[in-house]
């Protein structure tokens, strides 16, 4: 597709957004997009311009539910549409690349959904064509960093509070994942380029990465285990759980990998732990890390997720050391003081409004709550991922150098 004269981005105004996706994703961020000019004040306010999806069946009842203006069934429209500012892909995996390629090369700033691609190579594509497109912003919807209590553990890891970092102890376990799940889209390497890894691990070791504010350099060992390798083909076309499924009766090829653990080093020495699976029963979701400091240690879990737990040695030093579970719901906290009054909880679509929040802070030349991932940025989480699949498959260390 040929490169769009590069008109000057508005930085006033609203932004026009669209949207592609109407799944899981598509209804987190539509209603991102939504909430966010209620709940925050944002210099740009946000304008659901555009729905796109591939089944125009269910198109117009999803953008009238939304609140989006038009929709199409063909998102390359939407390149076209020189009144798009800002395209956010919520697609499966193997779609990313060509979509975020095409908006980019269109003019469009891109907010993708995370895992930045299925593949390292697809996340190379996007993150060459983001550095090419000058002027042009990429974010991606590692959405758990904009939790609450994330974000204060972010805060206070740069005040220094918990000293010289030794451990980052991450898990992402759910339980969904078992042999009565059908073939669906994210049990297919060639279109979600891996299973629990991509899905889980992608928010681990972002959120490992963001927490510290530093890169791993080694990924020392992993195991990648595939404990279910057919599921039942599911019948009718269509979206949802069915979508990209393999169709027909009986059973197709479950080729991902159902969990992947893994050992790393941080450049400032830290050692970490990662796991990542779709079948720990009594793991819903069980999105949780530990930092343990020299003076410190953090703990999240997202089953409880206004809460962050701090351990720190009391007035009289070790004493009375202990665990503090910290409400993460004053006004004093990053995000809260825009919805309810102190201590009324939010939930995980909020994570979602305050990214959108921060986008569109940056798209009117302002600055996040706290750092908001790129191409560039998810980039590096994703050779974090392949180099834990390379350890897996040649069982043996994996140095980040070799991972380009
Ligand atoms: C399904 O495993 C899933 O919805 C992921 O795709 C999300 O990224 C995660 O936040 C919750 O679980």
């Amino acid at each position: 597709m040929a490169r769009r004269s590069a008109a000057r981005p508005a930085r006033t105004g609203p932004v026009n957004v669209a949207l592609v996706g109407q799944q899981f994703m598509g209804r987190a961020h539509s209603n991102a997009w939504g909430q966010v000019n209620r709940f925050f004040d944002p210099p740009r306010r946000a304008v659901l311009h555009t729905l796109a999806g591939k089944n125009a069946a269910t198109l117009p009842a999803f953008a009238a539910r939304w609140g989006w203006g038009k929709w199409t069934d063909r998102w390359e429209q939407i390149a076209a549409d020189p009144q798009v500012e800002l395209v956010d892909l919520g697609t499966p995996n193997h779609l990313h690349r060509e979509q975020a390629v095409a908006m980019l090369r269109a003019g469009k700033h891109v907010a993708c959904e995370k895992p930045l691609a299925g593949t390292l190579a697809d996340a190379r594509a996007m993150r060459e064509a983001a550095a090419a497109a000058k002027g042009r912003h990429t974010f991606v919807w590692f959405n758990y960093r904009r939790c609450p209590a994330v974000a204060l553990a972010w805060q206070l890891v740069r005040e220094g509070r918990l000293g010289p970092i030794r451990h980052v102890r991450a898990r992402y376990l759910q339980s969904w994942g078992g042999p009565d799940v059908p073939l669906t889209w994210r049990f297919q390497k060639k279109l979600a380029g891996s299973g629990a890894h991509g899905d889980l691990n992608a928010h681990i070791v972002d959120m490992a990465r963001f927490l510290l504010g530093e890169e791993v350099t080694e990924v020392h060992g992993a195991v990648a285990r595939t404990f279910i390798k057919e599921r039942a083909l599911v019948g009718a076309a269509g979206g949802g759980a069915s979508l990209g499924a393999g169709r027909g009766k009986g059973t197709g090829k479950s080729d991902v990998d159902d969990c992947v653990l893994f050992l790393a080093s941080f450049a400032g020495g830290a050692t970490a732990s990662f796991e990542a699976t779709r079948l720990a029963e009594g793991h819903l979701n069980d999105n949780g890390i530990e930092l343990n400091g020299e003076n410190a240690s953090l703990r999240f879990d997202f089953e409880d997720m206004n809460v962050l737990h701090l351990h720190e040695a009391g007035p009289d030093g070790r004493r009375t050391a202990g665990w503090r579970r910290i409400m993460v719901t004053a006004p004093e906290h990053p995000y809260v003081g825009h919805y309810w009054p102190e201590a009324h909880v939010i939930g995980y679509e909020h994570a979602f409004i305050n990214m959108a929040a921060d986008i569109l802070n940056v798209l009117a030349g302002g600055k996040p709550a706290v750092p908001l991932p790129d191409f560039e940025d998810a980039y590096q989480t994703q050779r974090v991922l392949e180099a834990a699949l390379v350890s897996a498959r040649e069982r043996r260390a994996v140095r980040m150098k070799e991972v380009r």
